[in-house]
């Protein structure tokens, strides 16, 4: 090839490059394949190897600088990056607006309320379009020069497309970690046997301040624009919808997440609102900002030492608190896994007082360095399980050496005495001891009992421990042998509870085949698997006669899923309990089984609250009819469920021209199919 062609195929390679990431990391909506986006890559590659004048410096090959600096230097903001004022609850965030519309002498403002990313704040500097320095917020004057690593991330443009291009941009936003990244990165220090990083903030933070952007780039990191710091361009950008809607025609990451709201009660629900969809976001949240939407309005506004007076963030209780490690027990899972919990000393968390938290293994407490009297950060989000998640070792000093006790795993059942004994691979230590174990037998009840099993109503955890403990059962099939006066005659138990009870267990005798496996909680069959199962046998007698190699034909079931199937149907506990079970009066109707699957290889998403039936029950249906339920709205997406305060998903859908149903569709939309 000449070099003048060569010139013009890198040019239309590096546009045709540049859209399609655009397309795939802003938009998330891909239009070729993989495979077809890597040929391009390579070809661009080639080109620029060959003739190595024809590399740009936004060149979609240049992601990755080669060589690693030394020190991060110093860049010098050219408008100062401000803070953000607060506020803690409806009183303070009444106060600023009353504050505000008596400075601008108006009756009502309108605000752009926004997520507040708990990430790091940059700022990167475009000149004609081209990316030339990315920094850090630093004192807000002087940040530190990690343009090289700001380029690693696919999201932020090299250079600006579409119209109007500035002369000058300066765009203020956030780099952040999906919780989704920071698992995986974790889960990857972890075998390298690196540092763990505590949270997303601390991880995405570490990322970003590298010296070397090979290192970077391999770290999940993401970007979101937020506004503008200098700006030179013909754009009249009177408002910061606006300004949002500008940047992310110019090909800049907006979060979705954003909403123009009339009044401080709109700003009052768009919080509560995004309060309670939290901890289903992709990243980390620490509040949310209002601004005041008109340009001219924040002008005469203005600012109070290095926060504007026209926006605040309207915060939300942090998810971590440190306290102290106590104690370390350690409790008795199902299937026997010995699970070491830290006793706290309680320590009120996002408005919840948590007194254990999880530890999860021994490697983990290693990894930690975690040990009894420390001095610990404990996270709780949503409704996972609270953990600790590190230990502040300075405060070791402190507590004095002989409070400090470090943890050991017992070498018998701390509840029936059994051996304990760790598999060759495996993180976790087992107690021997089966059901022989009570322990292991409770939890084997409970878990029989639970809403996606057996869905005994009212069967808890405390009445079958109760059940246990006075000797009334001692299986799973004693339960269904359960008379209705003695039962009355336990503590707390009266004669109109004993009938519902009774009443329950006969009712949970109509049940489903796939629901009667779950329940049987053979090891590492989940809901999916039972299904499968279910779907693919559609008998028990036939599970039961399946052999390993035969199993291990059936997607989703590897060699150790298939060797617990067949373990659990060879021990002749399990079958005569199975058995008793069905000799009770346990039943399912395998024609369900083939009526229901009109759905397959359907995607549903559901987002919103529902009001006739709960998002779990709409899941559960679907995916007994065959359909795939989701988390998050793709060109793959066939259906999405919307109930009231649906918010992004339901707008991708839109945008993607996704067929959307509300409640009343989808209900009507089942009814019909079955
Ligand atoms: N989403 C968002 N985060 N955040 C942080 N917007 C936003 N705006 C900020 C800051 C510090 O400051 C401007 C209001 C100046």
């Amino acid at each position: 090839m000449q070099l003048e062609q060569a010139r013009h195929r890198a040019e239309a390679l590096r546009q045709l490059i540049n859209k399609l990431n655009y397309q795939y990391y802003v938009l998330d909506a891909p239009s070729v394949s993989d495979n077809e986006y890597d040929k391009l890559m390579r070809e661009l590659v080639a080109i620029e190897t060959e003739f190595s004048v024809l590399i740009t410096s936004d060149s979609p090959t240049q992601r990755v600088g080669v060589t690693p600096v030394s020190e991060l230097k110093e860049v010098k903001h050219l408008v100062p990056m401000l803070s953000l004022g607060n506020a803690f609850n409806e009183d303070e965030m009444r106060a600023f607006n009353k504050r505000i519309k008596e400075k601008l002498s108006v009756s009502s403002l309108v605000f752009s309320g926004e997520t507040k990313f708990d990430g790091l704040a940059v700022n990167i500097l475009y000149e004609n379009g081209l990316l030339i320095t990315a920094a850090t917020r630093g004192d807000g004057s002087t940040g530190e020069d990690v343009t090289h690593n700001v380029r690693t991330i696919p999201q932020v443009p090299l250079c600006l497309v579409g119209e109007n291009i500035p002369q000058l941009l300066e765009v203020r936003g956030e780099v952040v970690m999906t919780h989704k990244g920071f698992a995986a990165l974790n889960n990857r220090q972890r075998e390298k046997d690196e540092k763990i990083f505590a949270n997303p903030r601390n991880a995405a933070a570490g990322s970003l301040r590298q010296l070397d952007p090979k290192v970077t780039a391999e770290r999940p990191l993401s970007f979101f624009a937020y506004g503008i710091g200098d700006y030179k361009g013909n754009t009249n950008l009177t408002s910061h919808t606006n300004i949002l809607r500008q940047l992310k025609e110019w090909g800049l990451p907006v979060s979705t997440e954003t909403k123009s709201l009339d009044g401080i009660d709109a700003c009052l629900d768009y919080h509560a609102e995004i309060g309670a969809r939290r901890s289903e976001l992709a990243h980390d949240i620490d509040g949310v900002v209002f601004k005041v939407n008109e340009i001219s309005q924040q002008r005469e506004l203005g600012f109070v030492s290095r926060a504007p007076r026209w926006a605040i963030a309207y915060k939300f209780p942090p998810l971590e608190e440190i306290t102290q490690l106590l104690d370390i027990e350690v409790q008795v899972g199902r299937t026997g896994a010995l699970t070491p919990v830290a006793r706290l000393s309680p320590v009120n968390v996002a408005g919840v007082t948590v007194t254990n938290a999880t530890l999860h293994n021994i490697d983990e407490i290693k990894r930690k360095d975690i040990k009894i009297g420390d001095w610990v950060y404990v996270r709780r989000a949503g409704d996972v399980i609270p953990e600790v998640v590190a230990v502040i070792k300075e405060r070791r000093a402190d507590a004095g050496e002989n409070d400090i006790r470090e943890f050991i795993m017992p070498t018998v059942c701390p509840v029936c005495e059994s051996d304990v004994v760790r598999q060759e691979g495996e993180a976790v230590y087992r107690c021997i001891g089966g059901l022989s174990c009570s322990a292991q037998n409770i939890q084997a009840i409970i878990h029989f009992a639970s809403r996606k099993a057996m869905n005994i109503d009212g069967l808890g955890d405390k009445l079958i421990i109760q059940l246990t403990e006075s000797g009334l059962i001692t299986t799973v099939a004693d339960l269904y042998s359960l008379s209705q006066e003695k039962l009355a005659e336990l503590e707390r138990m009266g004669t109109k509870s004993a009938e519902n009870l009774i009443a329950a267990l006969d009712k949970s005798k109509d049940t489903t085949l796939e629901r009667f496996i779950y329940a049987m909680g053979i090891r590492e069959v989940g809901e999916a698997t039972a299904r499968t199962l279910a779907m693919k046998y559609k008998s028990l007698d036939l599970i039961e006669q399946a052999t390993t190699e035969e199993l291990e034909t059936i997607s989703d079931i590897g060699p150790v899923v298939a060797l617990n199937i067949v373990s659990f149907f060879k021990q002749k506990h399990n079958l005569e309990i199975i058995q008793r079970l069905l000799v009770a009066g346990i039943h399912w109707d395998n024609k369900d089984d083939e009526i229901d699957l009109v759905f397959s290889g359907m995607s549903f998403v559901l987002t919103g609250s529902l009001q006739v039936m709960t998002r779990d029950e709409a899941k559960q249906k679907l995916i007994s009819m065959g359909a795939k339920v989701t988390g998050s709205v793709s060109k793959k997406t066939n259906y999405v469920v919307f109930g009231e305060n649906a918010g992004s998903k339901y707008e991708k859908a839109i945008e993607l021209g996704i067929t959307t149903l509300n409640e009343e569709s989808f209900i009507k939309m089942i009814e019909k199919e079955k």
